[in-house]
C-alpha cells in the first residue's frame, strides 16, 4: 500500500462504492472566519457532545477587532468551546496550521479544518483536508466526511537543495508544472531519497501550497525527522513511523530533482504563474512581507534574521515580518534575534493572518508587493491594483534589502546554518483546555447582535426558471465570490455578507438577484474553468444561497467549493459542451423542467426561453442527491 491508502483504510466508515468515500475524523479546527458559522451550524444540528478525539477552535483570522463585532465572535467561540470541549487557541497564539503543528497533530490521525490550509498537516503524516464549516460541525456531530475516491501523485525527491533555494521554490515549482486547475480527487503523496533531506517546516511548507494545486490533501510520511521535530516539541509519544511500502502503486508519478531547482516567484494573480526569480529580476519593490501559514516557521524567521543582521532595509520598502506563532515569536525574542529584524527596519507583526487575508499592510496604488504567501489572488491583500508576488522568506529578504525584485542564491555570499532546536520553548499560556465535563453545563453561549443563526433553504421544488445573474471566466476564486479583509467581520452576519458577493466583479450582484427574485426566479450564476479555487469559506455558497441562488453551470469546479455549494442546496452542473458557455448571456432565463428527477441522472436539460437546449452534467452520489433534494444538507441534519 501507499501511505495514503494505508491511512485512508484504518479511517474508511462508509464505502459506497462510487465515487466518494466516507471517513471518520480524528480532529478538526477551525479558526475564527469561518468557525462562528461552523459552530452555529453545529448548534443547530443540536448535538450535545463532540465525538472527536481533539478539537481546537483558533483565533487567527480577524483579530483587529475593529468595533464589537470581531470581539463578540471570539467571546461567542470561547464560549462554545468551553461549553463543548474543544480546546481554544486565543488571539495572538498564532495561526492555525503553525500552531497545530506544534502542539496538536499526530501522524496518521485524520484532520478536518474549515480552511483549505489544513493540508500543512500533512507534513507530519497526517491526512489533513480542508472542507466548509457544516462539514466540520458534521465532523464534530460524529458524522463521516465524504471526499472524492483518493487517486495518488507520487511525487519522488531527489537530490538536495541548493543555498538559498527552499521548499517554497518547489511547491512554486511544482504550481508551474501542474498549475492550479485539474488536479481535483488527487493526494500527492512524497517519497524517495530527497524527503530525508527535508526538515518538518520545509515539508509542512510543502503541503500547505499543495492547496492551491486543487489536489485534496498531500503528505510526507512520518519518519526520524518527524519524530525528532516531535520530541524537540514534547510530544514524541505522538510519533508513530509510517511510511509507504516499497512495491506500492500510485495512479501518476513525478520525478522532481531537487538539485536542480532555482528560486521561483509566482506573478499576479495567481500562484501558478510561476517564473524563475532570476527572470524578473530588477523590477522594483514596493513592499515585502514575511509570514502566514506557508513561511512562519522558527526555522523561516531563524533564517530571516539570520541573514538581515547588520543590514539596512531599502528605505523605498516597507518590510513586515509576522511570526506564525507565539512559540516561534518567543524563541526570536529569546534567542535575541528579532532585534535583527527591528534593527534592520522591519515591522513586527501580530502572529496571525493579517496581511495574508488583506487585514491590513493593503499595497500603495500599483504597488509591487513581495510575499512569502501562499495566494496572490487578484484584490485579496486590499488594492485591486496592486501586484502580489509570492516568494521565499530568503526571496522576500533580498527584495526588502535591494528595492528590487533578487536572487538571493545571487545576492548573498552566506548560507544560514539552521539546526533544528533540541528543544522548542512550548508555553501554552494562551490555549484555553476543555472544561471538564461536569462544568460544561453552566457555560452560557455567548452571542453579540452580530452574529445570527444560518439561514436555511427550502426543498428543491419540482421544476425551477432560473435567470443569469452574472457570467464569470476562468480560475474565479473565492476571494472574488465573497470577498475577505473588510468584510470579514461580517462572517456571523449573513445578510450584511451577502451584500458584498462579487463587490469586484459585479457589485450590483446581490440587488440584481433580489430583483430576480421579485420577479419570481431563482439566480443562476454562469462561469469557466475551475471555478471556487482558494479558500474552503462556506460563505461563498451561503451567500449566494441567501440571494436565491439556486444553479451554477462551470466548464469545471474546486473540490471544496463544489461541496459546499450541494451542502447548502445549490446546483453545480458542469458543460458537457465546453462551447455552451459561449452560448450564455447575462439576464437570459431557463427553465429546468422536473429537476428533482432530472438531477438524479447523468445528464439535466436546461432550456432557453428560445427553445434552445444545454446539456449538463449532474453525476451526483446519492447523498449528494438527498442533500440537493432537501434544499440543503442542515435540513437533513436536524432531521
Ligand atoms: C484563505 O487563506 O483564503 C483563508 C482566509 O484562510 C480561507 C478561510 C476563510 O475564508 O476564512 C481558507 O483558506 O479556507
Ligand atoms: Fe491565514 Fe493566509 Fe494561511 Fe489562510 S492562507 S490560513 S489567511 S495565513
Amino acid at each position: 500500500m501507499n501511505l495514503v491508502e494505508k491511512i485512508i483504510s484504518k479511517h474508511i466508515v462508509d464505502d459506497t462504492g462510487e465515487q466518494e468515500i466516507g471517513i471518520k475524523i480524528d480532529q478538526t479546527l477551525t479558526q475564527d472566519a469561518t468557525g462562528t458559522m461552523a459552530y452555529l451550524e453545529f448548534e443547530a444540528i443540536g448535538r450535545k457532545t463532540i465525538a472527536t478525539e481533539l478539537s481546537v477552535s483558533y483565533i487567527d483570522h480577524n483579530t483587529i477587532q475593529d468595533g464589537f463585532e470581531n470581539a463578540d465572535d471570539h467571546r461567542y467561540l470561547q464560549s462554545i468551546a468551553m461549553k463543548y470541549g474543544l480546546y481554544f487557541s486565543k488571539a495572538g497564539n498564532g495561526i492555525c496550521h503553525q500552531v497545530h503543528l506544534e502542539t496538536f497533530g499526530k501522524p496518521g490521525k485524520t484532520l478536518l479544518g474549515s480552511d483549505s490550509h489544513t493540508p500543512t498537516g500533512g507534513g507530519i503524516g497526517m491526512i489533513a483536508i480542508g472542507a466548509g464549516g457544516l462539514d466540520i460541525a458534521t465532523a464534530l456531530a460524529g458524522g463521516a466526511f465524504y471526499v472524492p475516491r483518493p487517486k495518488v501523485l507520487k511525487v519522488e525527491l531527489t537530490g538536495t537543495l541548493s543555498p538559498f533555494v527552499t521548499a517554497k521554490d518547489l511547491i512554486l515549482k511544482l504550481l508551474q508544472i501542474l498549475t492550479t486547475k485539474g488536479n481535483v480527487g488527487y493526494i500527492v503523496e512524497y517519497t524517495g531519497s530527497g524527503v530525508k533531506t527535508l526538515s518538518v517546516p520545509e515539508r509542512a511548507t510543502i503541503t500547505n501550497m499543495g492547496a492551491e494545486l486543487g489536489v485534496t490533501t498531500s503528505i510526507f510520511p512520518s519518519d526520524e525527522i518527524t519524530k525528532e521535530f516531535l520530541r524537540a516539541q514534547g510530544r514524541e509519544q505522538d510519533w508513530v513511523e509510517l511510511i509507504a511500502d516499497k512495491d506500492a502503486v500510485y495512479d501518476k508519478e513525478l520525478v522532481i530533482n531537487l538539485s536542480s531547482l532555482k528560486p521561483m516567484i509566482a506573478l499576479p494573480h495567481s500562484p501558478d504563474n510561476v517564473k524563475e526569480v532570476s527572470e524578473v529580476a530588477g523590477m522594483k519593490v514596493d513592499q515585502a512581507l514575511i509570514g502566514s501559514c506557508t513561511n512562519s516557521s522558527y526555522k523561516d524567521l531563524y533564517t530571516v534574521a539570520t541573514l538581515l543582521k547588520g543590514k539596512q532595509v531599502s528605505t523605498e520598502v516597507s518590510f513586515g515580518v509576522a511570526p506564525g506563532s507565539k512559540q516561534v515569536f518567543e524563541m526570536m525574542i529569546e534567542n535575541g534575534l528579532m532585534k535583527n529584524i527591528v534593527e534592520a527596519g522591519g515591522r513586527v507583526l501580530e502572529s496571525s493572518c493579517g496581511f495574508c487575508i488583506g487585514m491590513g499592510q493593503s499595497p500603495a496604488t500599483d504597488a509591487v508587493s513581495i510575499r512569502t504567501n501562499n495566494r496572490n489572488f487578484y484584490g485579496r491583500s486590499g488594492t485591486n491594483s496592486a501586484g502580489i508576488y509570492l516568494v521565499s522568506p530568503e526571496t522576500a529578504v533580498a527584495c526588502a534589502l535591494t528595492g528590487k525584485i533578487t536572487d538571493p542564491s545571487e545576492f548573498f555570499k552566506e548560507t544560514v546554518n539552521y539546526k533544528q532546536p533540541s528543544k522548542f520553548l512550548v508555553n501554552n499560556s494562551l490555549v484555553v483546555n476543555p472544561l471538564p465535563e461536569k462544568q460544561r453545563n453552566s457555560v452560557e453561549i455567548l452571542k453579540g447582535p452580530n452574529i445570527g443563526p444560518p439561514p436555511i433553504s427550502k426543498e428543491l421544488a419540482e421544476s425551477i426558471t432560473v435567470k443569469a445573474v452574472v457570467k464569470v471566466g476562468d480560475k474565479i476564486t473565492t476571494d472574488h465570490i465573497m470577498p475577505a479583509g473588510r468584510f470579514l467581520k461580517f462572517r456571523s452576519n449573513i445578510d450584511k455578507y451577502s451584500q458584498a458577493v462579487f463587490n469586484d466583479v459585479e457589485p450590483k450582484f446581490a440587488d440584481k438577484c433580489k430583483a430576480n427574485k421579485s420577479e419570481g426566479y431563482d439566480n443562476l450564476i454562469i462561469t469557466g474553468l475551475s471555478y471556487g479555487q482558494g479558500s474552503s469559506r462556506e460563505h461563498a455558497a451561503i451567500c449566494p444561497m441567501y440571494l436565491g441562488v439556486k444553479v451554477v453551470v462551470v466548464k469545471s469546479i474546486e473540490r471544496i467549493h463544489r461541496a459546499n455549494l450541494i451542502n447548502f442546496g445549490i446546483i453545480p452542473l458542469v458543460f458537457k459542451q465546453e462551447s455552451d458557455y459561449d452560448k450564455l448571456n447575462v439576464e437570459e432565463v431557463f427553465s429546468f423542467n422536473n429537476i428533482r428527477e432530472q438531477i438524479k441522472k447523468d445528464i439535466v436539460v436546461m432550456e432557453s426561453s428560445t427553445g434552445s437546449k444545454y446539456e449538463l452534467l449532474a453525476g451526483f452520489s446519492d447523498r449528494e442527491i438527498e442533500q440537493i433534494l432537501a434544499g440543503g444538507k442542515l435540513n437533513l441534519l436536524k432531521e
